[in-house]
């Protein structure tokens, strides 16, 4: 399983902060926009966009053996518009025209429009028929290249999902890997109370898909996920990222009112404060570190010679009871 270094770990989570910063500069410009399931994805982005991906160029974005990425649950554009501009896809002055008539950032993404996008979305459950369609083609291609797609567990109540979920076990489409954002909520409120689906790592399991689930928000657990899922042969894997939808804005956590829409001059101030001390916890974090390490790369001759003079104490055995 991959593990990432402290030091990786630590730029993934600056990374992150970065795209949030993006889709909050992007919903300024549009007045407007999905943030709350944006938020929620932004470590499963993170982790795919920074560490997983391979191939993908922006100066050559149909590279033939690039992995392919689709965002089925297309209203979460925000933070795909905000990883492809990172990825230098596209300037991010084009955030300016986010939502407006002719953008190339519209509500939901355009494949004709925007490099770097694989296919349309917006109208749920269709990303997963693509992306199995889109893995069958690479095998029968013998491109080695793989396909993710993330899905909203909303979501998971079209039933062409499911047909595909079917067609990607009875094909073996081993080369696809579909993620969950599962953050409980969808558009009017919580998934449970408007189309529950009970157990959805046992449904996965019993369409024939392996499973695996992590905490969505840290992202060395999305990396060995991702790794884990592409040494999988046979069957596709699904990973259930258990997610909180507005995370990293206060207000918006776990609050089902920003699903969609505009935020307030009140509500901006806020999330640039929530990032700010995302930003400052990350250094602090860093700090520690390299204060850790120096201090026991200078602990350590000092510890050698106490050692050499005097044995160490031996504990007192524990007291029997009774
Ligand atoms: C076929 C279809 N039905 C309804 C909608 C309207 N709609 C947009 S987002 C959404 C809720 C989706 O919930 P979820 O997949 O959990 O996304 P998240 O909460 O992560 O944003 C709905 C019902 C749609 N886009 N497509």
């Amino acid at each position: 399983m991959l593990k990432i270094t402290d030091a990786e770990e630590l730029e993934l989570k600056r990374y992150a902060v970065q795209l949030r910063k993006d889709v909050l500069a992007i919903i300024k410009a549009g007045d407007a926009g999905h943030i709350g399931g944006a938020l929620s994805a932004t470590e499963l982005m993170t982790a795919l966009y920074y560490k997983v991906l391979k191939n993908i160029d922006p100066k050559n974005p149909r590279k033939e053996d690039r992995d392919r990425f689709i965002m089925s649950a297309g209203h979460k554009c925000l933070i795909v518009y905000a990883a492809l501009a990172e990825k230098g896809f596209f300037s991010k002055d084009l955030f300016n025209t986010y939502f407006k008539i002719n953008s190339k950032l519209p509500g939901h993404p355009d494949m004709h429009k925007l490099p770097g996008i694989e296919s349309n979305t917006g109208s749920l459950g269709h990303g997963l028929p693509i992306a199995v369609g889109m893995g069958i083609g690479l095998k029968l291609d013998k491109n080695p290249a793989k396909v993710y797609v993330i899905m909203g567990d909303g979501e998971l109540s079209e039933g062409q999902l499911w047909e595909a979920a079917m067609a990607a076990w009875k094909f073996k489409v081993d080369n696809l890997t579909g993620i969950v954002d599962c953050n409980k909520l969808q558009a009017m409120g919580p998934t449970r109370e408007i189309f529950e689906i009970p157990d959805i790592e046992k449904k996965w399991k019993a369409f024939g898909w392996n499973v695996l689930r992590i905490n969505g928000h840290k992202v060395e657990e999305v990396v060995a996920a991702l790794d884990k899922a592409a040494k999988v042969k046979k069957v596709p894997t699904v990973i259930i990222a258990d997610t909180i939808k507005g995370k990293g804005f206060s207000f918006a956590e776990g609050n089902a009112a920003f699903h969609n829409g505009s935020l307030t001059e009140e509500q901006f101030k806020q999330a640039q404060k929530n990032l700010d001390a995302a930003a400052a916890a990350i250094a602090a974090e860093e700090a520690g570190k390299k204060g850790a390490v120096k201090k026991t790369a200078a602990k350590k001759p000092a510890a050698k010679k106490s050692a050499a003079k005097k044995p160490a104490k031996k504990k007192p055995a524990a007291r029997k009871r009774g």
